[in-house]
Parts: structure tokens; sequence; C-alpha cells
């Protein structure tokens, strides 16, 4: 008995023990934040708060989504149409410059550029005689979505819990101690936009305020925010502007913020009303409720993909001393809880009925943020979105559907004020208004392709989950995009293609010609391949449009094939321009590789080869969103040590108290550094390490498709594959040891894998041959390339794979064994 009892006490100790060292998806510190990139990011898709975790003075930074400066507003250039011929003409003629400075004259928005998503304001909580705290941590726990501090003062232990409920929409602050009547602070609101700020009562705080005026435009967005601020023991009573909690002993502030926003063209919305309501229905729970019911929220989300890499003695180690060591030491936990943070903060950031994922995604600290926190879509909004499907959130796609409805709907009047044209365009860049004109100079702006790439979202939408009624709702944006180009496409002299002009490719002048406009940029004719290919797909399967799918058809037949350069590279433009030295961040010749899926190992070599090139002159450190693409550039080369280089090279820390730092990488709080901050390169690589583990785009499910030497050992559940498939994988010894495959359509489920395998209880299983008779894996086929005389091919040498057919219903899930 007695054994008993010390065996059960040594138990318990033990499991007391695990418990404070597992670590595991905890970002911690034993320090407060600083700056604002060392703040720990929470959010329920509309609103967000960094948390500073400061025992004297806390301040929690707030945001709402749709607090933004300016109103419903639009930027086409009405001088265009009449310019259009000149500027196609001088590009044909090889007058770049001259285009750039007409296109610049006569497409750039006048004006307006964009609004700028903005900062409602601080909670500001003042504690008098904190300073000499000790055992100081704070924590944000990504399974739970909660930012946790804690210190210790006259032997008295403080705790202060911050999460943003989905279910109850507002942001709840816990201040607890371990001993009764000793919470005394004072609670009060601070912002740049506020119009007031006043005390209602002892227990309700109120700020008011409106957006900037920006660009021309005036400021037209209103907030309310209200903190109740509800104490058990002790007393409070207002102040002015603030309120004073004296001696309680546990304290819950619910925020609650509302604005006038009700779509892009909308708002009548009463801020105040709204913002009552979250409140008043919020206050009526307990804390408890409030607390178990956001974190159900959270984790139905969060849990459907569990990653385990193994762990080592350096993940013990606060998180910013892990990024600083994480190249010299082996730390194989810090990319999988990278990986979870990805996917942590698309569940913050994007909920169904909000707002998509901004340049920041919800997370703002400044009024003035770096290109506005708006939504640059020639390569940033869309990463936002890669892991949307395959790391199984596909609900938190849905803003960004809602976007591109939007924009369907703004970029009609562009496409018909600006070219003349039917159907719909948006450019490189738009805002919560939805602008779809020419933002900024012709160099970076005059690319009218923003609006077809987004489409693309839509269809891959429908490949993971085979929702034929989606299909059908969104197909009269894709055909829409189609019209568009029908209309606005031209003739290139030398070789009669169809091409786009003008425009640029991303970002990126060719050498020596100090203008980035041309015609038939290589991403523009890859995009175009996918929108009027897959418009044409969906066209069929929804039996629509014989005569429009015709039409379109043809002009698919027009477009440029890919070329290879005299460098083996893939050319970014119609003329063999690249240079050796070029390391534009941007690589948006390899669109066709990622996201898209016209270049592939199996059936495109010889581009796969170039591609290869292409990426090894570009080079690898960059920006941060640059590095994600990187990643699943070298997945989709199928070169797994590359792509974890890649990783390495992001999980660079980024210490922002040292200015002049000026490579990308990772910031202490674990937002990628661009610098500054921008959150496309924490999604970028979240959706990199699943291209690592798992792809689904070449035909076949490929399990393990780029496993570095490293992670010899892992598992991953949960992974969401065309035709509806989700998938699970563990391996051991750099080899696949089990999967399991739950198809929720049916369908033949074809495999990629590199060992042999066998059904785990005796199912159906066939070597594969022929085309997947599964039709959400049916592959493009894209025309030959042309190659320069000069370039110089290497072979490629894949990794002996074996290829399987097993035959699937709808709710069930196939067990298979790997054979060593
Ligand atoms: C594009 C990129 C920049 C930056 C900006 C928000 O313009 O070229 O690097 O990411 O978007």
């Amino acid at each position: 008995m007695k054994n008993f009892i010390l065996c059960i006490i040594s138990l318990a100790l033990f499991i007391n023990v695990t418990a404070q060292e597992n670590t595991q998806l905890k970002l911690w510190y034993p320090k407060p934040a600083k700056q604002w990139v060392e703040a720990l990011p929470v959010g329920n898709g509309r609103l967000a708060a960094m948390v500073f975790g400061d025992p004297v003075k806390e301040k929690i930074q707030l945001n709402e989504g749709t607090f933004w400066s300016g109103g419903p507003s639009r930027n086409d250039n009405p001088n265009a149409l009449k310019a259009l011929d000149s500027i196609r003409y001088l590009i044909f003629s090889g007058d770049y410059r001259r285009a750039n400075t007409l296109s610049n004259q006569n497409l750039t928005a006048k004006q307006l550029h964009g609004s700028k998503f903005q900062v409602v304001g601080n909670l500001n909580l003042e504690f008098a005689g904190n300073e000499n705290y000790t055992d100081y941590y704070r924590e944000l726990d990504l399974a739970r979505a909660i930012s946790t501090t804690t210190y210790k003062l006259n032997d008295i232990t403080f705790k202060r819990e911050v999460f943003a409920s989905q279910p109850d929409q507002v942001i709840v602050v816990r201040l607890s101690a371990n001993k009764p009547g000793k919470l005394s602070f004072i609670a009060g609101f601070d912002s740049e936009l506020q119009k007031s700020v006043k005390a209602l009562d002892a227990h309700t705080l109120e700020m008011t305020g409106l957006s900037s005026t920006h660009e021309g435009v005036t400021g037209q967005v209103k907030f309310d925010a209200r903190a109740k601020v509800i104490n058990s023991g002790g007393s409070a009573e207002a102040l002015a502007d603030k309120i004073n909690i004296i001696n309680a002993n546990e304290v819950t502030i619910l925020i609650s913020i509302a604005t006038n926003f009700v779509d892009y063209k909308t708002l009548t919305a009463n801020e105040v009303e709204k913002c009552i309501k979250y409140l008043s229905s919020a206050e009526k729970k307990a804390y408890s409720k409030i607390l178990k019911d956001h974190i159900v929220a959270f984790q139905k989300y969060f849990n459907r993909v569990t990653f385990d890499l193994g762990t080592s003695p350096a993940a013990q180690k606060p998180t910013d001393e892990r990024i600083l060591n994480f190249s010299k030491s082996f730390d194989p936990e810090l990319i999988s809880m990278y990986y979870q943070f990805g996917r942590y903060l698309l569940i913050c950031s994007s909920q169904p009925g909000g707002q998509p994922a901004n340049l920041q995604g919800i997370w703002n600290g400044s009024n003035n943020p770096a290109w506005d926190s708006k939504y640059t879509i020639n390569i940033n909004t869309e990463m936002n979105y890669w892991p949307a499907e395959k790391c199984n959130l596909p609900e938190m796609h849905e803003p960004l559907m809602q976007m591109i409805r939007d924009l369907s709907e703004t970029g009609r009047e562009t496409a018909k004020v600006m070219y003349g044209a039917n159907g719909w365009v948006a450019h490189h860049n738009t805002d919560i208004w939805r602008i779809t004109g020419v933002v900024d100079m012709a160099n970076s702006g005059q690319w009218p392709m923003g609006g077809a790439w987004l489409s693309q979202h839509m269809w891959e939408k429908y490949l993971y989950g085979g929702d034929l009624k989606f299909l059908e709702s969104v197909y009269p944006v894709l055909k829409s995009a189609c019209e568009f180009y029908k209309d606005f496409l031209i003739e290139e002299p030398t070789h009669k293609w169809l091409v786009v002009s003008p425009s640029v490719s991303p970002e990126n002048t060719p050498q020596g010609h100090r203008s980035a406009l041309v015609a038939g940029a290589t991403m523009d004719n890859q995009i175009l391949f996918d929108l009027f290919t897959k418009t044409i797909r969906a066209a069929k399967l929804l039996k629509k449009d014989n005569i429009e799918i015709a039409d379109f058809q043809k002009i698919l037949d027009r477009l440029p094939p890919m070329q290879i350069g005299k460098l083996g590279q893939v050319q970014e433009w119609m003329d063999d321009w690249d240079s050796p030295t070029d390391q534009n961040r941007h690589v948006s010749h390899l669109y066709g590789l990622f996201p898209s899926n016209q270049i592939s190992p199996y059936s495109t070599p010889q581009l796969f080869d170039a591609s290869r090139t292409t990426l090894k002159y570009r080079g690898d450190v960059s920006t941060g969103w640059s590095m994600g693409w990187k990643v699943n550039f070298w997945a989709r080369l199928l070169d797994g040590n590359h792509a974890n280089k890649l990783i390495t090279d992001q999980l660079t820390l980024v210490d922002p108290s040292k200015s002049g730092n000026r490579g990308g990488g990772t910031y202490p709080n674990f937002f990628d550094a661009h610098p500054p901050f921008q959150i496309d390169g924490n999604f970028g690589c979240t959706s990199g390490i699943t291209e690592m583990l798992l792809q689904t785009q070449d035909g076949a499910i490929h399990i393990l498709p780029a496993l570095p030497d490293d992670w010899k050992k892992g598992s991953i559940t949960g992974l969401r594959a065309y035709g509806g498939f989700e998938v699970s994988i563990t391996w051991e010894n750099s080899q696949a040891q089990k999967i399991v495959i739950k198809s929720n359509l049916g369908g033949n489920c074809r495999i990629r894998v590199a060992n042999e395998i066998v059904m785990a209880n005796g199912g159906e299983l066939k070597q594969a041959s022929g085309e997947n008779s599964n039709l959400f894996f049916a592959t493009v086929k894209v025309k030959e390339p042309l190659i320069s005389q000069e370039a110089k091919l290497n072979p490629v040498n894949l990794k002996p794979t074996h290829l399987y057919d097993i035959p699937t219903q709808a709710g069930k899930s196939y067990t298979i064994i790997c054979k060593k």
C-alpha cells in the first residue's frame, strides 16, 4: 500500500513536471515585449490584439478587420482607353521607356492608390508598485489560442490570460492572483484616431473613433469600442476616462469593438448598437463558459492537422533564442511549431463573413503601415491562402472567395472604363473598398492579372472539396474573367500569339530596360493558361456554355508556350532577357511550377530542369515571402534538402532592436520579416512544408515527395488532397510506414509512394496505369516549350516510385502499410 501511495505521488509529481516542461506548440519568453514584433497575436477573424505582457504597464493593442481609412471609392483612370493603343504600339516597337511614361500618365490611378488598414487603439492596464516582479513568463499557446503572462510579486503569483473569442465576438482579458484581494490597477483606452474616451460607469469604458482621410477620400469608418471590467471582490470606481480597480480577487475584461462597415459599398451599420450587442450577450456568460466555447471553436479547426518531427534539447529554450540558434542546433520542433503557427494565424485572421487576411493578416500597430497593410494581389494575398485548403482550413478561405466576388463586380467598370472590354479585371493591389485600377507607377502597378490569379483559388477550392454547387456559384466569376481577356488580348507581331499588353512580370525590370512594361510576360501566359483551361473544365462539368467555351479554347490554343532561354532557364519574358545576376524576390515565371501544375517532373522534364536553373540563378536568401515561395518551389522540384535550407534561411532571427537589419527572416514573435512584418511569409512556408510531405497536383497523391534527410522520423495527420481525400502519414528511417486515407467523396485514389505498399485490412489495391479515372486529378497538357539553341539542359534523375490505385467509398478510411 505504502509503495502504491508513493507511486501515485511520484506519478502526480511527474505529470506536473512534464506539464510545465511541455513547451510544445507554445511560444514563450522570459521577458515582456518591448517592440511590437515581440508582442503575441490573438484574433478571431474580426477582432485582433497584440499582447505585450508587461507587469507594470500592460498594453493590449487592438484591431478590427473593417477599420480602414477612407470610404467607398474607385481609382480607374479614365484616360486609359485613349492611350492604350499608343502604349501597345510603343511596346511592340521596343520603346519601353516611352510606353512607361505614357502608362504612368494615363493608366496609373490619378490620386487613389488604396486605403490603409488602421489601428483601433490600446487597452492599457497600469499597475502601481509592480516594478520588482520576479519569475516572469509569457507564452502563446497555439493549441488553445490563449496568451498567458505570469509573474510573482511579494510571493504572490499573478496571471493574465488574453484570447479573442470567435463564438462571443469579444476579446477577453482575465486577471487573477493566487491570493485574494491583491489585484489593483487602472484601465484605460487610448487611440491616435479617437474622438472620445470616457468611463460610462464604474465598470464600462467607451472609446469612439473615426478613420483617416487618405488620398482625397474622407475617412468614414466609425468605431465604437467598449471594455466591460468585471471584478470579483474589491471595488471599482469610474475616473473621468479610466476605471480604477482596487483589491479585487479576479477581474475579467470583455472588449467589444464594432464599426459602421456593412460591405465595400455600404457604411450604414450602427456601430454603437453592434458593439453593445456583442458585449451584452458576452457578459451574460460565465468566464469559464466563454473560455470553454472559445477553445472548442478554435480547436474545431486547429486540431484537424497534427505534425510531429520529434524534438531535441534545443526546444527547451525561449522561442527567440531558438530562432537565433536554429541554423546551428538541431531543433525540429521549431519547424513543426512554425508550421502550426501559420495555421494558427490563418484561423485567427480569416473567418467566414470577415475580411481576408491582408499583408499583416489582421495585426497592425501603425496608422501608416507599410504598403498600407492592404492586399497586394500579384503574389502576397494569394500566398496568404496557399495553406487554406491543403492544411485543412477550407472555411478560412471563405473571406477570400467573397473578396473575389466583390472584385468581379468592381472590376467590371474598370474593364469597361480603362480598356473598353467586357468582363472584369483587377490589377496588382486592392483594398477593403475593392479598388481595381492601377495602384502605384507602371513598373509595379500596370499588371492586369490580379483578378485572373485570384480566381484560380475558386477552382482550387472546388478540386479539394468537390462541391459542385460551390463551383456553380463561382463559375460566372471565372467566365467573366475570361471574357475580359477575350477582348483585351492582342496578337503580337512575331509569332502571332495572343498576349497581354501592357503588363509587367511582377515588379521586375529586364536589365537595361529601365521600364518593366512588356507584352506577353511568361507569368501572364501561365495564368491565362490556367484561367481558360479551368473555366472550360468548369463549364463542361456544369454542362454549360458550349459556344463560349469553343471561343475560349481558340484563345487557349493561341497563347504563347513556355520558353527555355540561353541559360537553360525558364524565360521570364517573351524575349530572352533573363540575366544570371538577377536576384529579384519575385520568381513570377515559375508560377507554372507552383502554385500551378504546368511544370512537372513526369510530363515536362525539360521545363522542370529549367525551373531548377532559374531558381539557382535567383538565389535563396531574399525577403521573407520570397523564401516562403521558394520552399514550395523546391518541394515541387522534389528536393527536400533544398526546401529545408530555405526554411532555415527563413528561420533567421531578425532582431527588431537592431536597426539596419535588411534581410528577411523571422521576428522574435515568429512573425515573418519581409522586413517589415508581412504575414505572407508565414503562410507561404506553412504551405511549403505541406508540399514537402504531400503533393496532389500531378495526377496522384504523392506521399513524402520532398522529405529532407534530417526529417528521418515523423508524422502528419489530416492533410487534404484533391478529390476530397484526407491523408495522414507516419514515417521512419526516411520512409513512409503507414498511410491512412479518408475518402470523403469516394472515387479512385491514386497514390505515388517510394516503397511498395499493402492494404492493412486486405482492401483492393492495384498497380496504376493510364490516366487517373478520378477527374479531380486530371492533369494539364501544356504546349511543348520553345528551347534556345544555346541552352544546355541537365538530365532529370528522379527517385523511383510506385503508383497504385485504390478504389474508395465516400466516408470510409483506408489504412496502408508500407513495406521496408
Ligand atoms: C510586392 C512585393 C514587395 C512587398 C509588397 C507588399 O510589391 O514586391 O516585396 O511584398 O508587395
